[in-house]
């Protein structure tokens, strides 16, 4: 636990919040500033900056709480749809470093800048990134 993380003083207990679920791995809560009615927070209990360092069962535990409450808050709320969004970094507009899923409901015409819109891709543009990437999972 690190103490100056506050989702750390969080799962640990020591710091109120509106608990929508916990297991022994995970935790899943109310966002204080939502970005939309029903707007929650899944979590690792345990610390991980980001998606980076977050091991892969750990990041499988908070997806499959993750899911729970987005199938809860669905049928609680019947959102016009929900994203499951998650940020890592400043450049991400990551403010909270200990990773976390956003459970994001959905409005018709919201507003939220999440959508990009289709645009036509350039292929040889999207070859080019692929190889790079492609050749960091080998
Ligand atoms: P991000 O900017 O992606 O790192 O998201 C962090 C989220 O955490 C943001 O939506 C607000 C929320 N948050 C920050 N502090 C607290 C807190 O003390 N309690 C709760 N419930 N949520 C918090």
């Amino acid at each position: 636990m690190q103490q100056d993380c506050i989702f750390c003083r969080i799962a640990a207990g020591e710091t109120p919040c509106f608990m929508l679920y916990e297991d022994e791995f995970t935790a899943a809560f109310m966002d204080i500033n939502p970005a939309s009615p029903g707007h929650a927070l899944a979590i690792p209990k345990r610390h991980f900056p980001d998606l980076y360092q977050l091991p892969a069962d750990l990041l499988a535990a908070t997806a499959a709480t993750a899911q729970k409450v987005a199938v809860a808050v669905s049928a609680a709320l019947e959102p016009a749809g929900l994203n499951l969004v998650q940020a890592n970094g400043p450049g991400a507009a990551q403010s909270v470093l200990h990773f976390h899923l956003h459970i994001l409901p959905r409005g018709d015409r919201d507003g939220m800048r999440l959508n990009w819109g289709l645009q036509p891709g350039d292929m040889s543009q999207i070859e080019q990134i692929y190889k790079c990437v492609r050749a960091r999972l080998d």
